[in-house]
């Protein structure tokens, strides 16, 4: 009894009514998640660019939720992942040459007188000759380079690897820092790598292509090869070595290519 008598309280609303209601209710809805959507997309807009002409104009936000989803992926795919070789018999004789920025011969460039010059801090470098990395460990690798051109090619490198390289020269503390950046001696090319494919088994500072000194064309007298990575990435005639916890100026990255541009 009590209970049919309290329900009498409120009628039953009609269909009318109940369309009403709810029409209000999503209209409420619609312009409480419009009003965020546009409070947030300002916010977005009006966001510092984290370090601005690096990362493709990328607003500080969104970068960090970028790079959050970018190691999420990193790890979950590449954790010592290793990348396919192939026997030295599968490697292309004739190896591709794709582009030559920064290392056109303009005549500035004098082989002999070459040196990787590693950047410690704003007063210090390290600078190493071809012959000093040339008695370190020797590694090889046959493996598919890749192009974001859409090619790829089976060759063939060797060097030091890179990992190596850093121990040797008491370089492993700074390593530890985010990125590394490279540049060609005339700082026309550059490139920067985020530490994890820096220290990847599988990168090294080339010397050698199918047995041979590296030719001019393909990044003489040192070269990095990153399988890991897109062509773009692996810099041919490495002058500069530097490290930083900050993203180090990428060339491509600032045409809008993907700064990551991992396989
Ligand atoms: N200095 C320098 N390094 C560079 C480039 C360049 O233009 N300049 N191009 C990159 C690109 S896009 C690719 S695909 C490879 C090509 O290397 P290869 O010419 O030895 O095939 O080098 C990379 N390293
Ligand atoms: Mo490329």
């Amino acid at each position: 009894m009590e209970q049919q008598k309290k329900r009498k309280v409120k009628a039953p609303l009609s269909i009318e009514q109940k369309i009403k209601r709810r029409n209000f209710i999503s209209f409420g809805v619609f312009f409480a998640l419009g009003g965020s959507a546009i409070a947030g997309w300002k916010w977005l807009l009006h966001a510092p660019e984290e370090t601005p002409g690096i990362t493709g104009g990328a607003k500080a936000p969104l970068r960090r939720a970028l790079n959050k989803t970018e190691l999420f992926f990193r790890n979950f795919f590449s954790n010592n992942h290793l990348v396919k070789t192939y026997p030295k018999e599968r490697a292309a004789k004739t190896v591709r040459v794709n582009s030559l920025i920064g290392i056109e011969d303009d005549g500035d460039f004098d082989i002999g007188k070459w040196k990787l010059e590693v950047k410690i801090n704003s007063r210090e470098s390290l600078k190493i000759g071809i012959e000093d990395i040339k008695a370190l460990p020797k590694t090889e690798i046959v493996f598919d380079f890749k192009c974001v051109e859409g090619w790829d090619q089976i060759q063939h490198w060797a060097g030091v690897k890179l990992s190596d390289f850093l121990s040797h020269y008491k370089l492993d503390a700074l390593a530890q820092k985010n990125y590394m950046g490279l540049e060609t001696p005339n700082g026309e090319y550059y490139v920067g790598l985020e530490r994890d494919s820096v220290l990847h088994p599988q990168t090294i500072l080339a010397y050698q292509m199918n047995g041979k000194p590296i030719s001019k064309e393909h990044g003489a007298p040192l070269r990095l090869i990153i399988p890991v990575k897109y062509g773009i990435k692996n810099l041919k005639r490495i002058g500069t070595m530097s490290f930083s916890d900050t993203r180090p100026r990428d060339y491509w990255a600032e045409q809008g290519y993907d700064y990551y541009s991992g396989l």
